[in-house]
């Protein structure tokens, strides 16, 4: 990355559905943390929950479910004084840039996607447009701000060497070297891609059909115990070394996921349970699971109950990003022709 530009974070969550703990310790834990170390912009992407079904026609689910997850994003620990924290289609900017870049990105690029692949499954032809050119929007939420590190969970990775080359052919074609920076993915700790608790070969996700995949961050001491209970495991004792978790998905997913709960090394971890029985190990695990995520649970509860005071908070923070985003627009818009 260039010096030219100042280090700032940006991020965001699809309103589909209720966040889990995959969104949590993949992406969001790192977002608080961050606030330590740079100025940080964090976004409810309402816009791209629309690009699938769980988001389309949809219009109360969609609203409820946006002051939710900024429900979850304060009740976490984002600090709306310090971090901007405002909703996508409330800062036109955003798709005003986007469209630019939707003609700087070429299909060849696009068509790799592999989000996009697993998304659209075999229904390719009823999929929207919008589900196809995601990364490209994705691309100007983070380059509207000149953004240049974006905490994400694994799976975004190949959409951030996107924003990268479209940030990239950007500056090359409009010949103004610098005038985007790369934008850097942060994939922090140890629970990058949290696997679904029920399926170790599918990856923990809001639109899964079944609530047993995940653990959703509303969910009470009784469901996570539950869920943690009934994740699926193989039959053979835990294991005695890290070795031994190769090719047992499952048992490495929930080990994972503990030691990214109790922040300690998966290492100590396996020395602590080698042998043993799943049935302790996880209920030790549901205990942690709840002494961490029920009171972001409890936080978000109070904070629903006055919807008015989070559409107040993201009325702010919308003003704050599009004070910032706005001249980067006119700026692009003069180099590429759009005004003098
Ligand atoms: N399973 C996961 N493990 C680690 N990180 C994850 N993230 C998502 N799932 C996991 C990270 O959470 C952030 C927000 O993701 P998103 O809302 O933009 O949508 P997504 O990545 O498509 O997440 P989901 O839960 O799978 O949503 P749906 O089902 O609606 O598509 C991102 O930083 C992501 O990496």
């Amino acid at each position: 990355m260039s010096d030219a530009h100042k280090p700032l974070v940006f991020s965001g969550m699809q309103p589909t559905n209720t966040l889990h703990l995959g969104n949590y310790l993949g992406a969001l834990r790192n977002w608080v943390k961050l606030q330590d170390q740079m100025p940080c912009i964090y976004c409810v992407v309402d816009m791209h929950a629309i690009t699938a079904d769980a988001g389309y026609a949809k219009p109360k689910e969609l609203l409820t479910a946006s002051r939710e997850v900024t429900a979850a994003y304060i009740a976490a620990g984002v600090d709306p004084a310090r971090s901007i924290l405002f909703k996508q289609s409330d800062v036109g900017a955003h798709a005003e840039l986007a469209w630019v870049f939707n003609c700087v990105a070429r299909l060849g690029w696009m068509d790799r996607m592999t989000q996009f692949k697993e998304k659209s499954g075999k229904h390719k032809e009823r999929s929207s447009v919008g589900l196809y050119t995601y990364p490209t929007l994705m691309a100007a939420d983070i380059l509207v701000y000149k953004a240049t590190h974006v905490p994400v969970g694994e799976d975004q990775k190949q959409h951030l060497e996107l924003a990268r080359d479209i940030a990239q052919k950007f500056n090359n074609d409009y010949e103004a070297p610098d005038f985007f920076p790369q934008p850097e993915p942060l994939i922090l700790g140890t629970a990058t891609r949290v696997m679904s608790l029920r399926d170790g070969a599918k990856k923990m996700s809001k639109s899964d059909e079944s609530d047993f995949s995940r653990i959703n961050l509303t969910d009470d001491a009784e469901a996570i115990s539950a869920k943690i209970k009934k994740a699926r495991t193989d039959p053979n004792p835990l294991p005695e070394d890290i070795k031994g978790l190769e090719g047992r998905p499952e048992a490495d997913n929930l080990f994972n996921i503990y030691a990214a709960l109790a922040e300690v090394p998966k290492a100590e971890l396996i020395a602590r349970y080698a042998g043993q029985q799943f049935s302790g190990f996880k209920n030790d695990l549901a205990e942690i699971a709840v002494a961490k995520l029920t009171p972001i649970a409890a936080e978000m509860r109070r904070l629903l109950a006055d919807p008015a005071e989070i559409d107040a908070i993201l009325a702010a923070g919308a003003e704050r990003a599009g004070a910032i985003a706005e001249p980067i627009l006119q700026d692009v818009k003069k180099r590429v022709g759009f005004s003098a």
